[in-house]
């Protein structure tokens, strides 16, 4: 019987669970390396944790690892219900909300090790965090794809520490009770941009306007296990500042509000460092719950419910 000691916040409606105890060993090595261990010799792990009965496929978790930079306050690999994340833009905010709620940070600047680089957050006095991504762009524009059921669709490929397929014609309504139509198309269009030389696309993100007119947009984000996300995706809004920077029509500071399918918001602008673009992310998390998961051998589903049993 194991125990794993673990706190879960959402964000924007998004949940985290940040692993402080009793997670996989990884060793030593960058974070990088640690998240190939986990992945070759720990992934039953990632399973238990966030998949059910323990989970469900729209958590993501992170686990704490030392840093190997001594002033990064944490290390953190990123998983959800099918594998690893290089980066979580949602997941970051939880983890600065969770390690205030500890007291192991103040306001201010703390620096977080990724797998993908290392992510300077600040935690507000009133709550809030923000933080500066690593440097995203975008790699190709107005890619049409034929998309079963749905004829050709047009969009961008971009990076922003996630890789995502960003559309902004799909004739589809942004609405929640949409959610499940939205799942299916967007699931069409990310099979259709990884068959037609975009295999590294694992998330796809569609663009509409926004309901509340002090935001400029509002997206339905899927996620690489087919859950969507609640908040407005802190990597998808980087990805999507990149492409908004390359056409010109966002300039250096100024501020993209980012609304998400059940009306969260993130506030999101980039500045410069030569001719790379460096989005910052502001939203909020909150804590919901302090828990301990048992990890039990005769347990059938001590690893979680498998694939072919999975509702995805
Ligand atoms: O906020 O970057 C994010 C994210 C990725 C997957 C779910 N949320």
């Amino acid at each position: 019987m194991r125990q794993i000691v673990v706190i879960d916040s959402h964000t924007g409606g998004e949940p985290t669970r940040v692993v402080l105890e009793g997670g996989p060993d990884l060793g030593t090595g960058s974070v990088a390396e640690r998240l190939q261990r986990f992945q070759l010799e720990h992934d039953a792990d990632r399973s238990a944790i966030v998949k059910e009965p323990r989970g469900s496929d729209v958590l993501v978790g992170a686990l704490l690892v030392e840093p190997i930079d001594p002033d990064c306050v944490a290390g953190a690999i990123f998983f959800n219900n099918v594998g690893y994340l290089g980066m979580c833009g949602h997941g970051t905010i939880g983890l600065v909300e969770t390690l205030s709620y500890l007291g192991r940070i103040k306001p201010g600047l703390h620096r977080v090790e990724t797998s993908v680089g290392v992510i300077t957050a600040r935690l507000h006095d009133d709550g809030q965090v923000s933080f500066e991504n690593v440097p995203s762009y975008r790699k190709a524009q107005s890619v049409t794809v034929p998309v079963e059921g749905m004829g050709e669709v047009t969009g961008d490929v971009a990076w922003g520490g996630n890789w995502f397929f960003l559309v902004k014609d799909h004739g589809l309504r942004l609405e929640l009770d949409e959610a499940e139509a939205l799942t299916q198309a967007t699931w069409k269009m990310r099979q259709a941009i990884n068959a037609h030389g975009f295999p590294e696309v694992d998330h796809v993100e569609l663009f509409g306007p926004a309901a509340d007119s002090i935001n400029q947009s509002r997206n339905f984000v899927l996620c690489p296990g087919k859950a969507y996300d609640r908040s407005p995706c802190g990597t998808g809004t980087s990805a999507k500042i990149a492409c908004l920077a390359s056409d010109g029509e966002l300039k250096p500071g100024e501020v993209w509000r980012q609304e998400s399918i059940i009306g969260s918001v993130f506030e999101a602008s980039y500045r410069l460092e030569g001719d790379k673009i460096i989005p910052a992310i502001k939203g909020r998390a909150y804590v919901t719950m302090e828990s301990s998961l048992i990890i039990n051998n005769d347990d059938p589903f001590s690893s979680g419910i498998k694939p072919g049993t999975q509702s995805v």
